[in-house]
């Protein structure tokens, strides 16, 4: 388990496109497990640094501003301020938020791009490209609309068919995304990066780690064997990353995208810090984490290690990329463009952001598989998990309490064998839970916790307090303690709703102060007065699910 002694951590999430909401899909797959671990450390004592960024290039975001006559960088900022208020609103707390299009990143771009072609991994080409000649510009990626060669759906990108998710090869039918005339081909000095260099070394690399998730591991390896094909680099449009250097490749371009987006994640830390040469020093002392989904897997277990290793990792490789299928919605696969979502939000104006923390961690397995959304389910694990199990506990013990101690902690009166073995639970859990969130397992982590509290449930039942409520101090006293230990085991799970608890037991400090290890002692004593006491949880209408899945369906 990592510790304070183990060095410092950085975490990353994939940065969001600056191009629309945050929407649940988001969360699940990389947000929420990595902000998960990143309480959990804290609460560690170690030194954690949780980094992210706006994603701020790429042709569809271009495409956008244009139609809707507005300057790229204004358009950015606009998404890039509310998502980072999107992500606060759900507890999701990053140490940097930052833009691929900030000073910083673009500096250590070309810096990098510098060093690759000094090391002769960068090499000029003509490629042949669609042009329109009534726009007068190159149109790379989505600036290509047409028919997709494997499913014939009409209108899809060049670059994606959002109907089947293929990659087309050659896309049919041809049309200028801006002007729908078929466009001309036309030739273009573009800049490539020798990827298929590095087949070898990452194969090795890849072998060597055995932190990375054997699953992914075995299809990367497999990619390999089919042979890396160098990457083009360059794009022929006027919103990205300059090229630094003179060469035909140069006029009127800039960098690709994937180029410059993964460099973000070390350039922000350099901002963040405020000195390169502390910040690369750091970098390579810690603990590197870039959490993912598994549709840029290959950008993250290939791409990214390449490029740090062709700049003779200056900056480390990652330790540990976690992956993570998607979520889907009802069953469905989320879908913007079809309005098959739910964004953020939308989902906090209705429920407390915690049942959303709640609901995801406890579906979120640490997989390829994807996991699904149902309002339903949302509603059962709620009433009966959170609500029926934890609430339950926590707000009897404390009732109890106040009810017939005077709101104030009973001393104990001797121990029996149910007691004994209730202290031995509190013992022994925060290892235990420590345990499978380090491992990235938060649903198996949260499933303990349940485990956990419904044990106490059971031994509250057994003890019976009411019926003798004087002779019931031990087992009060036993179950304030796991009501303590509880409020730290959820702390990175329902912050908000622990924090709660830990003020109803008018405790010193933040919960998020707290320390993990202090989870399995008996820390609470005989005397101190609780505070004001609350449920803390409300039951979800089952009528409010029906109207959520209707609204839903009628969109
Ligand atoms: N902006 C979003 C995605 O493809 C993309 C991630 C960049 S991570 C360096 O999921
Ligand atoms: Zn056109």
């Amino acid at each position: 388990m990592l510790n304070s002694k183990s060095g410092p951590v950085i975490i990353t999430s994939a940065l969001p496109y600056a191009n629309g909401e945050i929407h649940l899909g988001h969360i699940s797959s990389t947000y929420l497990p990595a902000d998960i671990f990143r309480r959990f450390l804290r609460l560690n004592q170690v030194e954690v640094y949780y980094l992210c960024a706006s994603d701020d290039f790429g042709t569809p975001i271009l495409i956008e501003t244009e139609k809707k006559k507005i300057e790229p960088h204004e358009y950015v900022k606009y998404w890039h301020d509310k998502d980072l208020q999107d992500f606060n609103l759900v507890g999701i707390n990053f140490d940097s938020f930052s833009q691929t299009s900030s000073e910083t990143n673009r500096k250590f771009v070309q810096y990098v791009f510098d060093i690759l072609k000094k090391n002769d991994l960068i090499y000029e080409k003509v490629v042949v490209q669609y042009y329109c000649e009534k726009d007068l510009k190159f149109l790379p990626d989505r600036y290509v609309v047409g028919k997709c060669p494997y499913c014939d759906a009409m209108g899809q990108y060049s670059d994606l068919c959002e109907k089947c998710g293929r990659i087309p090869e050659k896309i049919l039918d041809p049309k200028c995304a801006i002007c729908g005339l078929p466009p001309v081909k036309k030739e273009s000095n573009h800049y490539f990066f020798k990827l298929s260099n590095f087949a070898d070394v990452l194969e090795s690399w890849l072998k060597e780690n055995k932190l990375l998730q054997q699953d992914v591991k075995k299809y990367v390896l497999n990619w390999i064997v089919e042979g890396l094909q160098d990457w083009d680099v360059t794009r022929d449009i006027p919103w990205g990353i300059n090229i630094p250097i003179e060469g035909k490749a140069q006029k009127d371009k800039v960098f690709y995208g994937w180029f410059d987006n993964h460099l973000c994640y070390i350039s922000s830390f350099i901002d963040l810090l405020g000195d390169i040469n502390k910040a690369r020093e750091k970098w390579n002392n810690s603990k590197i984490f870039h959490f993912i989904g598994k549709d840029i897997v290959y950008h993250h277990y290939l791409f990214l290690p390449a490029i740090r290793i062709g700049i003779k990792q200056e900056y480390k490789l990652p330790d540990f990329i976690p992956t993570r299928g998607h979520l889907m919605l009802q069953n469905n696969k989320i879908s913007k463009s079809r309005n098959w979502y739910i964004g953020l939000r939308e989902f906090v104006n209705i429920f407390h952001p915690d049942y959303l923390r709640f609901y995801i961690a406890s579906i979120c397995s640490f997989s390829q598989d994807d996991i699904n959304f149902d309002w339903y389910d949302f509603e059962k694990r709620i009433n009966n998990e959170l609500i029926a199990n934890i609430g339950n506990f926590v707000n009897r013990t404390l009732t109890f309490i106040k009810k017939n101690f005077r709101n104030e902690i009973p001393a104990p009166t001797g121990y029996d064998e149910l007691d004994k073995n209730a202290l031995i639970e509190i013992e022994r859990i925060g290892r235990k839970v420590g345990e499978l969130i380090s491992s990235n397992e938060v649903d198996k982590a949260l499933k303990s916790i349940l485990t956990f509290s419904s044990i106490f449930n059971q031994y509250f039942q057994r003890k019976e307090p009411w019926k003798n409520p004087e002779q019931s101090a031990t087992t009060l006293y036993v179950s304030i303690n796991a009501v303590r230990s509880l409020s730290i085991l959820l702390a990175p799970f329902i912050p908000f709703s622990a924090e709660q608890i830990w003020k109803q037991m008018s405790l010193e400090g933040n919960i998020h102060e707290q320390i993990w290890d202090s989870i399995g002692t008996i820390l609470l004593q005989p005397g101190h007065k609780l505070g004001q006491i609350e449920p803390i949880f409300k039951r979800i209408d089952n009528d409010k699910i029906k109207e959520q899945v209707d609204k839903l369906n009628n969109r």
